[in-house]
């Protein structure tokens, strides 16, 4: 039996902060006491991490990557090696990944690609969840099964038509029937048809800029996918999860359902929080690091989401990263907006972004880790393993460093992409240590982990409906 002791740090978790010792064995958390108790005096530890003066936090639950998707005419430039290495950098432990159903294909043709791509090279713990792009009677059947087997989120597009879109048809169908089987329909929410009118329309007044992507894919569009997705889902008697929340308008159709006691969840992204459309603006073709779907709205968007998140309206930040290296793959749309593959790297900044904030004063300590541990890891049933610092739960857990000042920088970063979304920013505090199940994949900002330590973790279902 092995056995690991954290001790003198400031344990924070979405419920409480005290000042405890923590102790592991065999890769999960065995108990919690406060350094000067006899019963934390006695334990004897193989090992001993020193947290004097740092946070012992759990380990990020990012339940929103794309790695390795084939997307915009390539793929998002992060394995699962190099991505889940860089995330683990970053202080995350857990990714729920996107599989794909292809078009015209079987649910488990997609899942047993993931799983192929996923299997023996990840540095930390990774769950799926499944993109529907051909709703039908096969699929529909499909999902009950997988349900079954762990994978109980489907995500459904109302934008990209002719690539992942479905029709509100198919949309009605799929939260019926998650409505039976226990599923989380998770919403891309955005008027795919009308937002192509829009860009054809641009196109043609010879607005081919980075810019305009954010210019048709208009707030209000956001917003009427929102409500209509609500709606839907009110008919079919099924919880809603909205992903990549960005506009005002979409986060107060979600207020106003969660206030008449609907089950709607909503997430947003980091790069919403902290970047604009000012950043697509940049001189150039610069815009183009900037281009992911939902778009960045105008700076004014940051304070509603912001309090989305501290009222509860919004429960879950998680990244959306979809990495594309500037050269060679955003300039795919050099001349034209519409062919730069969406997408924005983020993995490995998320947990600074988020901390950077409470430094800010706009989120408490226990809110961070609520919106990037806890809620994640209960919205898309993996607590009690995941998500907390537990007695029982898997030791993936954080030391980190609430005083270290840092640079984002692609010089610095772990991603597997050219450049940084949040270049020069400077931020206060960073990850020194991380666990994943009890072992070191970080130790004093040394990478020390394996491919092949991460292992796939079934999941249950939406714990905030039980
Ligand atoms: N949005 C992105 O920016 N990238 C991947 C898919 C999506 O919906
Ligand atoms: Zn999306
Ligand atoms: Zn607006
Ligand atoms: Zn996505």
């Amino acid at each position: 039996m092995s056995r690991t002791a954290i001790r003198g740090g400031l344990v924070i978790t979405a419920a409480e902060e005290t000042r405890a010792d923590v102790l592991i064995e065999d890769g999960k958390v065995a108990a919690l006491a406060t350094p000067d108790s006899a019963f934390a005096q006695g334990w004897t530890a193989d090992r001993t991490l020193d947290a004097t003066g740092k946070y012992v936090i759990p380990g990020g639950v990012d339940a929103h990557t794309h790695f390795e998707l084939p997307f915009g005419g390539t793929a998002s430039s992060d394995t699962f090696e190099t991505g889940t290495r860089a995330a683990a950098w970053g202080g995350t432990t857990t990714v729920v990944d996107f599989a794909v159903q292809p078009r015209g294909g079987a649910l488990r043709e997609g899942l047993d690609t993931w799983h192929a791509k996923a299997e023996g090279t990840c540095a930390i713990d990774y769950a799926f969840h499944m993109i529907l792009s051909d709703v039908n009677e096969g699929s529909l059947k499909e999902m009950d099964l997988l349900v079954g087997e762990g994978v109980t989120s489907y995500k459904l597009f109302m934008a990209y038509p002719g690539v992942f879109y479905s029709d509100d048809g198919q949309i009605l169908r799929a939260m019926q029937r998650a409505a039976g089987n226990g599923g989380l329909i998770m919403m891309h929410a955005e008027n795919g048809i009308a937002i192509d009118v829009l860009v054809e329309q641009a196109l043609a007044a010879g607005h081919t800029d980075p810019r305009y992507h954010g210019e048709v894919r208009r707030a209000l569009l956001e917003a009427e996918a929102t409500h209509r997705a609500i709606q839907l889902a009110r008919v079919a008697g099924s919880p809603l999860y909205v992903v990549h929340v960005s506009a005002e308008e979409a986060l107060a159709e979600l207020a106003q359902a969660r206030d008449k006691g609907l089950p709607v969840f909503g997430e947003t992204c980091p790069q919403y929080l902290f970047l604009s459309t000012d950043n697509l603006a940049e001189p150039g073709f610069e815009g183009a690091k900037y281009v992911c779907s939902t778009p960045l709205r105008p700076r004014e968007h940051q304070d509603a989401l912001w309090r989305g998140l501290r009222t509860d309206d919004l429960q879950v930040v998680s990244t959306d990263h979809c990495p594309f290296c500037f050269s060679g793959q955003k300039e795919l749309g050099r001349g034209d907006f519409s062919k730069i593959p969406n997408g924005l790297p983020g993995v490995e900044n998320r947990m600074d972004l988020l901390h950077q904030a409470v430094v800010e004063g706009r989120i408490t300590r226990r809110r961070w880790i609520e919106i990037a541990c806890a809620a994640p890891a209960r919205m898309f049933g993996l607590a009690p393993h995941k998500g907390g610092v537990t007695p029982g739960g898997d030791a993936d857990i954080v030391i980190y460093d609430p005083h270290a000042e840092q640079t984002l920088s692609a010089a610095t970063h772990h991603m597997n992409v050219d450049y940084s979304a949040y270049e020069g920013k400077r931020v206060t505090g960073r990850v020194e240590t991380v666990l994943s199940r009890g072992e070191t994949v970080i130790e004093q900002r040394r990478f020390t982990g394996r491919a092949g330590h991460g292992r796939y973790v079934p999941r249950t279902t939406c714990q905030y409906l039980a």
